[in-house]
């Protein structure tokens, strides 16, 4: 979702090839082998399959919206390390039967506290206005509030949760969540950012 955040702000126009995790396309597993999404190939044969360094590429080409602007390295690996370490935890704690996972909701809400004073201070999570930060890591967020809607909504995190309202209310977000076709092969290509289910 972040990589199609980051390409649809940058208005790069790209292939999108809609897959279903439990029967992978032979070619993404050709191309990318460690078989996770997001994978991106160029038209000179690169692949950049991680989501973060598909936001990069994006927007090292093209940021209209100056989402680059920031410091947001140190937000942005918090997330991707320690919040999504607790998030997968708490959301899917059949998959760690080895490990405890009780205590992981309240290691996640330790971070989500971080979050929620820095958009107090701020406004977004870096500056006043959307940068990179904000993008990469509200999908988390969003996946995390849906495991228990109710739960979430009762932390005392009010800034966090204006932000994440604000967020999947945006016409950006809009834009990126139309329920795309299942690709297979031979298929027309659909191209984001100006795809039309209608
Ligand atoms: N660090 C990777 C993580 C990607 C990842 O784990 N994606 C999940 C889906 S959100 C996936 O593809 N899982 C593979 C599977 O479930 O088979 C990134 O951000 O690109």
């Amino acid at each position: 979702m972040r990589a199609r955040l980051a390409i649809y702000c940058s208005g790069i126009n790209v292939e999108l090839r809609e897959i279903i995790l439990r029967d992978k396309p032979k070619h993404m597993l050709e191309i990318s082998p460690k078989g996770t999404v997001p994978v991106l190939l160029l038209s000179n044969g690169d692949v950049i399959d991680e989501s973060l360094d598909i936001m990069l590429w994006a927007l090292n080409q093209s940021d209209p919206k100056s989402l680059l602007s920031s410091q947001y390295e140190d937000l942005i690996k918090l997330n991707d390390t320690n919040f999504k370490y607790n998030l997968d935890h708490y959301k899917y704690p059949n998959r760690y039967p080895d490990e405890d996972c009780s205590n992981a909701f309240e290691h996640a809400v330790e971070i989500l506290k971080i979050l929620n004073n820095e958009i107090e201070k701020n406004g977004y999570l870096i500056s006043d206005k959307q940068t990179l930060a904000d993008i990469a890591i509200f999908p988390f967020i969003r996946q995390f509030a849906h495991v228990d809607k109710e739960r979430f909504s009762a932390l005392p995190l009010p800034h966090l949760q204006k932000w994440l309202d604000a967020h999947l209310n945006s016409e950006l977000f809009k834009a990126i969540m139309p329920k795309f076709p299942l690709w297979k092969d031979g298929d027309e290509p659909i191209h984001f950012g100006s795809y039309n289910p209608a």
